[in-house]
């Protein structure tokens, strides 16, 4: 006798065919570009419908993208929070559309059952990375430190802040002389470096540490405008290892770089997968690597394999 036929109900939503929405801060560094780059190639490969929302790093661009994307009844979203505050309102408003949040390389202030999980580096480690390498490359000379913040406001510029603070604070000898927001922008760098150069004279600035590659590589360009050796004169530590930082420890023009993985969409797509699939919750925090090269490491071969990764 033939059973009825059986109703093939689909086990489980398959990713495929999934929608999501992005709110990505903006272009402001190399990094986020190929962050952009990375998260695109994830989506085409995993089959996704991929929303991309640039929000031009103005907070209120990405609240407006992810009240968008509940409109438009998404099936999650990717947000890349450009300062760390001011998201409880409409990440509840997801929360009621039972829409997950993913965060991207930055985290928030605010209850974690507003979000899946965050995909970051440990940035307060990754400032501490920098300070360490600084104490070890001055030895006991002394230091006058000048310091690009990045963004006001962000995650990464309050941790990696800390963290360097707390690596060089039992160095008497070194110290942060100067210290202002670049916003994460090549074009800033340069311009507050300038001022640096201006009020402390370049012959009193030992080292530049940059909350990113993007700021010291615009910082590089002031240095060598007031005469200077930027690598030697200025030592330059920084973070992200874009391929233009490696190009410089390949001229002798910068010397530390801490990395950070422009894939952080890989894991957030992997544990969207894993929830659809059956409902598995992932930790609050995915950390990501975090590597330090140096001008002693082969930074034309570590350039080649950077450079068409979408900087
Ligand atoms: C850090 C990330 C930072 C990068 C910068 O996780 O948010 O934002 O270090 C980018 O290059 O602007």
């Amino acid at each position: 006798l033939l059973a009825s036929a059986a109703i093939l109900v689909p086990a489980v939503a398959m990713a495929e065919g999934e929608t999501i929405g992005f709110s990505q801060i903006g272009s402001e560094s190399g990094w986020r570009a190929a962050e952009t780059t990375v998260t695109k190639q994830q989506a085409e490969e995993r089959g996704y419908d991929l929303k991309f929302a640039d929000a031009q790093q103005k907070q209120e661009n990405q609240i407006k993208a992810i009240r968008s994307f509940v409109a438009q009844g998404v099936d999650a979203i990717l947000l890349a929070p450009v300062v760390a505050t001011g998201w409880e309102e409409v990440l509840e408003e997801a929360k009621d559309a039972d829409i997950p949040v993913i965060l991207l390389d930055r985290n928030i202030d605010a209850p974690e059952d507003l979000y899946m999980t965050a995909v970051t580096s440990d940035q307060v480690h990754e400032g501490m990375v920098a300070g360490n390498w600084l104490v070890e490359a001055v030895g006991d000379a002394e230091c006058p430190v000048v310091e690009l913040q990045g963004t006001t406001g962000s995650s990464p510029a309050i941790s990696r802040k800390k963290g360097f603070e707390e690596a060089i604070a039992a160095a008497d000898n070194i110290s942060i002389t100067r210290s202002q927001t670049g916003d994460f922008t090549r074009a800033q760098g340069k311009v507050v470096m300038e001022s640096f150069l201006k009020s402390e004279g370049g012959e009193n600035i030992c080292a530049l540490y940059a909350h990113n590659d993007d700021m010291a590589v615009g910082a590089i360009q002031a240095i060598k405008e007031a005469g200077l050796k930027p690598g030697e004169d200025i030592k330059i530590v920084s973070i992200d290892s874009v391929p233009d930082i490696h190009l410089a420890m390949k001229a002798g023009e910068a010397n530390a770089t801490v990395e950070l993985t422009p894939n952080m969409a890989g894991p957030a797509f992997d544990v969207l997968e894993a929830y659809w699939k059956d409902g598995t919750m992932p930790p609050k925090w995915i950390q990501t690597e975090s590597k330090l090269y140096t001008s002693d490491d082969d930074n034309a071969a570590i350039y080649e394999s950077k450079k068409d990764l979408g900087y």
